[in-house]
């Protein structure tokens, strides 16, 4: 049986087309500077996102954590909400690769507010950990793909500024928000000194993320990513593939936005929608299960054709993506309609 796999954006496959780009793409030596397609792709990114300079990351996870330690020092404390996917899903890098601790806040759908920064900060004397840097993520994964309102971002910004603080947004899907929002890329990320956009998930590449931030940030960047092993050689075909995704694959996204909404409703109308419809912003539909028993249900959903992610034990994950079409959109409401119905 093929199975409908809605798991997670990250699960699509090159398309034709994005193959052909990689299979004729020149290469060169990234670690001498020298891919001429890799140094095409950090710059294009770059000036998408209004900055100075561009890093190819293997991994969102790690361009996330080269932020982190090329942003603070050790024994610092990073701001980010409880939700976040540097909290919850990076193996506790930061207390290992950075030696910092995190201090998660309860964030609203994954929105801080300012006043509840305001009061996370340290005091400046000895006893403490020096708060250094704000995370924050824009689509929320854990909240459902929601969108962060720039506003809230600007507050926070500004607050950061007068405080000497430092920005940091896993824009991981920050495309999903810049479609959804019609807000442009730059503005999102004018207010931070790092963004980190993964080309690998809604874009649809195979592999990688963009660093992006002053020069200075992304030399500090470069080093530490040579120092955890992430510097590599004939990266032209992966650069190949971003810049076609980059190129072919962002307004498609509103597809994903309304094939998530159309499963949302079904879900709403099943009872198991976690949150009012508004709040499917994007590509992520979340169910809850009072009762726990989300592995079952895996399981029954496997069983009847669909790959959903269980969050936890009163939470199961849909996600939309560019392999998922309106045939089998119609085939995974049906099957939600049957094990859950
Ligand atoms: N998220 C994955 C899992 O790790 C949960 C997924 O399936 O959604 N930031 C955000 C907001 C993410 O959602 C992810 C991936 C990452 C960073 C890390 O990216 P990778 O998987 O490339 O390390």
């Amino acid at each position: 049986m093929t199975h409908i796999d809605l798991r997670s954006d990250t699960v699509t496959r090159p398309t034709d087309g994005m193959r052909k780009a990689m299979h004729t793409a020149d290469v060169g030596d990234d670690v001498y500077g020298e891919d001429r397609l890799m140094n095409e792709l950090q710059s294009t990114v770059a000036e998408m996102l209004g900055k100075e300079a561009g890093l190819f990351i293997p991994s969102g996870t790690m361009s996330n954590q080269l932020a982190i330690r090329s942003h603070t020092q050790p024994g610092d404390e990073v701001i980010c909400d409880y939700n976040a996917h540097i909290f919850n899903y990076e193996g506790g890098g930061p207390a290992l690769l950075s030696g910092v601790q995190l201090h998660p806040l309860p964030g609203d759908h994954g929105i801080l507010e300012l006043a509840q920064i305001v009061k996370a900060m340290r005091p400046v004397d000895h006893h403490y950990a020096q708060t250094r840097l704000i995370t924050l993520e824009n689509t929320h994964n854990r909240a459902g793909g929601v969108v962060y309102p720039l506003s809230m971002i600007e507050l926070v910004a500004e607050y950061a500024r007068k405080q000497k603080l430092l920005m940091h947004l896993d824009g991981a899907r920050l495309m999903n928000a810049v479609i959804a929002s019609g807000i442009d890329p730059a503005a999102y990320a004018e207010p931070f000194d790092s963004v980190s956009l993964c080309l690998s998930k809604g874009l649809g590449a195979p592999v990688g993320s963009v660093l992006v931030g002053d020069t200075d940030f992304i030399d500090r960047a470069h080093r530490f990513r040579k120092m955890f092993g992430g510097g590599m050689r004939q990266v032209g075909s992966l650069a190949a593939a971003g810049l076609y995704a980059l190129e072919n694959h962002i307004e498609r996204l509103t597809e994903d936005h309304h094939r998530a909404k159309e499963l949302a409703k079904t879900c709403q109308e099943l009872g198991v929608l976690e949150y009012d419809l508004a709040w499917t912003h994007t590509n992520i539909v979340l169910l809850a299960f009072p009762a726990g028993n989300t592995s079952e249900l895996e399981a029954e959903f496997k069983q009847a054709g669909l790959l959903v992610s269980v969050v936890n034990d009163q939470r199961i994950r849909l996600v939309t993506h560019l392999d998922f079409n309106d045939q089998q959109l119609d085939s995974a409401k049906e099957i939600l309609k049957k094990v859950l119905g």
